[in-house]
């Protein structure tokens, strides 16, 4: 079995995420990380909170609260929305821990002395209104190269280039708007990726053509403008603090490394917070997955598409120039962007839907289907509440949860609380086995290649077989006039509930579990009927892994539907069309 180890990218910790960021990243990485352990693999997912950097200090300043302070309520804040997405990550650290600060200090030094990390003088922007150097975000102005007026200081979010602030046409400060900027001298560190270009080069060569193209297409963009040598630190107090042992001076001046250099070494910093939480008499490896690494680990990233450059070619580049043997990202699942009617979700405008609101409207296993069902893969989605509403309704109401509701309220009536026995197998649950193991097939292969709408209508597919076979043998026909008949559809229906529930679990894993429980005596009996971790072809083939005689209970309606009002009151509180 092969290793895995996953990482999204490390959501910022300003404020709760919005929709759109967590089906860019943790969301498809969860139901990723999830089938792969079902399927016995060897699974480490990590994630941290992005700490460092000026929007956290801003951030904190407007909350009233000293910037450690602030990041440690808002990391567990973040942490909580995430346990109740459902989101079963290995670890979830933070940038800003020991282990980070340690791992980050000692890629500088190794940076140093491999001759890839230089000191220079700078010329940066400096606020005589705010009384302070403005760094990347903080500058808003023109983008050079696509004319898109509200480009950052570190990046144009309309056409993806990395900026330095000084790119910037009719630059402002982003925190005052004063045009009144001087540009001041000051040192800073240098990483030269231009030195390392032609290997940076040579690994995306080497595994971006397995790449989904969005992935491929920006690292490739990137590397044909030619790597620049990049500014790594900042004149900031919160921060990765540059060693003094290497740099004394620029330690004294206080400087710390920009938040793009430590955070995606975040990812090992958070898995050596994973190895220093360990139990007693557990064994946990941080080296095995990130230092010589063997062949059997795969590395497979999750982000949203302006990540990509940072995650395939600077990040790489940081690595390659450490001399040292650190695993590198073998697959990049990049998406594009989930809209809010056609329009950006934006945080300052409150427009869209955040985490924490999603789930105190519905549980997260709503979100989570719909959400993957239509995941922003090869092309930007656009959330509306109608469309919302009719998947729910549609495939989690009406497809799944209704079938399951319908077969066990009506097979108690009038069987009671036991599957029933009844006939043998015949020829329409041959056939139903052969539609349910192909269907199966298509899934596993869809979600193995992390292509998630497709695998999400795979497993729509499965839950329709059902409806289908229900409705060709009508039960509630069948009762009246060959009970046995009647009790083998019911028996196979309920095995299908059970394949459900094992096979659903990436997607809607409290739901699944809840299917699960159907079968399990109340009590939680030591052995769970069918409780497999996945089903084989064979088994999806035989539907008999829940025998006749098994106890069940009917769990409550598994999923509410929308209605009329509902969606009125949803469009009022979280603002309509937006155009
Ligand atoms: N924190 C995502 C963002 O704010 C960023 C990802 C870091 S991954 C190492 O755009
Ligand atoms: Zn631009």
């Amino acid at each position: 079995m092969a290793r895995h180890l996953i990482t999204s990218a490390l959501p910022y910790i300003n404020g709760i995420k919005h929709l759109g960021n967590m089906v860019g990243s943790m969301l498809p990485a969860d139901v990723y990380a999830r089938y792969l352990r079902q399927r016995g693999h060897d699974v480490l997912y990590i994630c941290a909170t992005d700490e460092h950097g000026t929007p956290a200090e801003l951030a904190a300043k407007a909350a009233g609260l000293p910037v450690a302070e602030f990041c440690a309520r808002q990391h567990d804040a973040q942490k909580a929305v995430y346990d109740g997405f459902g989101l079963a990550f290995d670890y979830f650290g933070r940038t800003s821990s020991r282990q980070n600060i340690e791992i980050t200090q000692h890629f500088a030094r190794r940076l140093k002395e491999n001759g890839f990390i230089e000191e220079r003088a700078t010329r940066q922007v400096y606020s005589l209104a705010d009384g302070r150097f403005l760094p990347d975000r903080y500058i808003v102005g023109t983008c050079p190269y696509c004319g898109y007026e509200a480009a950052r200081g570190d990046q144009c979010e309309n056409c993806t280039r990395v900026l330095d602030p000084t790119d910037l046409l009719d630059a402002r400060s982003a925190v005052s708007g004063s045009t009144d900027l001087e540009v001041r001298e000051t040192k800073h560190l240098f990483l030269l990726q231009s030195k390392l270009e032609s290997e940076v080069e040579a690994f995306v060569e080497e595994h971006g053509t397995e790449w989904p193209t969005l992935a491929s297409s920006i690292a490739r963009k990137w590397l044909t403008e030619g790597l620049l040598d990049r500014s790594i630190t900042r004149d900031l107090e919160w921060g990765v603090p540059v060693p003094a042992d290497v740099w004394p001076e620029l330690a004294a001046e206080g400087k710390v490394f920009y938040v793009w250099f430590d955070a995606p070494i975040g990812y090992i910093g958070a898995t050596k917070e994973w190895a220093d939480a360990a139990g007693e008499g557990e064994e946990r490896d941080w080296r095995s997955w990130w230092y010589e690494a063997d062949e059997s680990v795969r590395y497979t990233e999750f982000m949203a598409k302006d990540n990509v450059p940072f995650h395939t070619v600077m990040f790489p580049a940081t690595q390659l120039g450490t001399r040292e043997p650190w695993k590198k990202v073998d697959y990049v699942k990049a998406f594009n962007w989930l809209t809010y009617y056609g329009g950006k979700f934006s945080t300052s405008q409150n427009r869209g839907i955040f985490a924490d609101a999603a789930l105190e409207l519905l549980p997260a296993d709503y979100w989570r289907y719909f959400l993957m069902a239509g995941a922003p893969e090869s092309d930007d989605a656009s959330f509306s509440w109608e469309l919302f509403s009719s998947v729910v309704n549609k495939d989690l109401a009406d497809t799944l949860g209704n079938f399951v509701n319908r077969v066990l309220s009506f097979s108690r009536k009038r069987f009671g609380d036991q599957v029933p026995a009844g006939h043998e197998a015949g020829e329409a649950e041959r056939r139903l086995g052969d539609e349910i193991a192909r269907l199966l097939g298509e899934y596993e292969q869809h979600t193995e290649a992390l292509q998630f709408r497709k695998a999400a209508f795979a497993l729509r597919a499965l839950w329709s077989a059902g409806n289908s076979y229900l409705e060709e043998k009508a039960p509630w026909r069948e009762i009246k006039t060959d009970p046995d008949a009647a009790a083998l559809t019911l028996r196979t229906a309920m095995n299908l509930i059970h394949l459900y529930a094992v096979v659903s679990e990436p997607f809607i894993p409290f739901t699944s579990e809840a299917m699960r429980a159907v079968f399990t005596p109340a009590g939680g009996a030591e052995e769970e009927p069918g409780g497999e971790r996945w089903v084989s072809a064979e088994q999806a083939r035989a539907l008999d892994a829940i025998p006749a005689g098994t106890p069940f209970t009917v769990p409550p309606v598994l999923f509410a539907k929308i209605t009329d009002e509902d969606l009125d009151s949803y469009r009022e509180r979280f603002g309509g069309q937006e155009g």
